[in-house]
């Protein structure tokens, strides 16, 4: 038993009851018509009593008999007025009446252990409840649907094909016959792995998507990273001031925009400095630059180019092909704006090195085409902003909104948003090499046995086929208490 809802004060709040025994625990503290003998999803007006036999609140009981439950249990939900001392009496009322209050997950635990969904849909119950935006909801809802579990299915049940063939092969191996033909078996493995490897590489996708896509905001000190975070949010989030060296920390904030969800960071101004606290926030700032999924490198307008600063910071970025934005800053004080200035407008040419802005240049030119210029640092693009005046920053907007579409667009239709999933992804595909190695090298039908095996047991641990305590004890305590 378990408060489905949140302990606030609301309209109704619902507990819930699962097990053997829910219906007849319910009936002990109920005035009413006999739930007892209530067919399954029936709902009931009636009367809840307290730990006294008196009359606490009006009630609706919804009933659910096994094995048709969220649980597939019997099921009572109990809907009362959201009153936290009705929620409190109900409770020692349904204690009394034998029923014991529940762990976090547990009805989504007793709904797996019970067949009702396998884990990777429990995980996504967890998501769905957590998600934030409608990208993050779009892709537990097709987890919770059983997308994901399918498409392992599918990837399972091949290698099960492989599995059995080789297999009789090994009964056989008298006979010396080869029931399963090598080259198919290649194929098949190498397009195994390929889908496996993909699966696996959209965690970067779906994990931007789940938890919002991280955008550092870096560069010199005094640029104005920290006004910029601010006019993004609409309020005052980071302390702003002309001292350069302001920000010592990095400050983290959420926005949505368009359907999805990003996590700003403000960091730490780039400078030389011998304040040793101060060279810690410079260090956190190239950490968060090389987490991020996207880098807004702020710079004043007004100065030279800091373009040993940008050189040092992509030297910390683990990757080649970094995506970054070079906004040129406080263009309200330069002489001759470069807003203005036609001839600084950059072709088309000259973004193509940069993959968020390729393919959207054109769409984000023609509403505010002007705000883009010819970039201090090729390959990346750079636009000009005020984050006081306000001026860029619709173009700047829409250019966030892009990248994130661009981020989740080529990911194919399954993303993966857990890095459970990934783990045991990438331990499936490296069994998978090992696999296509032993087929390379003509190995005996037992050895590629073995790694099939191994590789249908890392599928396995997706679905739950073969959980671990571990697993199941990790999964489910991140759950909230009566889901
Ligand atoms: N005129 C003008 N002033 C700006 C603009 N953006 C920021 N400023 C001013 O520049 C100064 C520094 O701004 P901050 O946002 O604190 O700069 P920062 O990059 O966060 O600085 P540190 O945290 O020290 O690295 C402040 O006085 C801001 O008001 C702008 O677009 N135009
Ligand atoms: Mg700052």
């Amino acid at each position: 038993m378990a408060p489905a809802t949140p302990s606030q004060v609301s309209a109704i709040s619902v507990m819930r009851l699962s097990g053997p025994d829910a219906i007849a625990i319910a009936d002990r503290i109920w005035k009413g018509k006999k739930l007892g003998k209530a067919a399954s999803h029936t709902a009931h007006f009636g009367t809840v009593l307290d730990t006294q036999g008196r009359e606490l609140d009006q009630a609706v009981v919804t009933i659910y008999r096994a094995p048709h439950s969220y649980t597939g249990e019997d099921s009572v939900e109990i809907s009362t007025h959201g009153s936290l001392y009705v929620r409190q009496e109900l409770l020692q009322s349904l204690l009394q009446a034998g029923a014991v209050t529940a762990q976090p997950g547990e009805f989504t635990r007793r709904a797996f252990l019970n067949g009702r969904m396998d884990l990777t849909q429990a995980e996504a119950v967890a998501d769905i409840i957590a998600s934030e935006s409608r990208a993050a909801h779009k892709v537990a809802l097709s987890q919770l649907r059983g997308d994901f579990s399918k498409r392992l299915d599918q990837l399972r049940r091949s290698l099960l094909e492989m599995a059995t063939l080789l297999e009789l092969e090994l009964d056989f191996s008298e006979e010396d016959v080869e029931f399963a033909n090598r080259s198919k078996l290649l194929t098949l493995a190498k397009d195994i792995k390929q889908e496996v490897d993909r699966l696996a590489n959209s965690f970067s996708a779906g994990d931007a998507i789940k938890n919002g896509i991280t955008t550092a905001i870096v560069g010199p000190a005094n640029a104005g990273k920290s006004s910029l975070l601010n006019a993004l949010l609409g309020h005052d989030r980071a302390i702003v001031s002309p001292i350069a060296g302001t920000t010592r920390d990095t400050v983290e904030a959420t926005l949505h925009l368009g359907d999805h969800l990003f996590r700003f960071i403000d960091t730490a101004g780039l400078r030389a400095t011998s304040d040793p606290i101060e060279q810690i926030g410079i260090e956190r700032t190239h950490t968060a630059g090389s987490q991020a999924s996207l880098i807004l490198f702020v710079a004043d307008a007004t100065l030279p180019f800091p373009a040993e600063s940008l050189r040092t910071l992509e030297q910390t970025l683990n990757t080649d092909h970094p995506s970054i934005l070079i906004l040129l800053n406080k263009s309200d004080l330069t002489e001759k704006s470069p807003l203005t200035d036609e001839s600084a407008l950059i072709e088309k040419s000259g973004l193509t090195n940069n993959s968020a802005i390729t393919d959207n240049s054109d769409a984000i030119r023609t509403s505010d085409h002007v705000a883009f210029v010819t970039s201090p640092y090729p390959p990346y693009p750079a636009l000009t902003i005020s984050a006081t005046g306000g001026q860029g920053l619709d173009t700047l907007r829409q250019y966030l909104t892009r990248h994130a579409d661009a981020l989740t667009a080529n990911t194919g239709d399954i993303l993966i948003t857990n890095a459970r999933h990934q783990q045991a992804l990438q331990h499936a595909s490296a069994t998978l090499t090992d696999l296509l190695t032993a087929l390379h090298n003509a190995l005996p039908a037992d050895l590629i046995a073995q790694h099939l095996r191994a590789t249908l047991s890392h599928l396995s641990t997706l679905t739950g086929t073969i959980p671990s305590t571990e697993i199941l004890a990790t999964i489910f305590s991140r759950f909230c208490i009566g889901k």
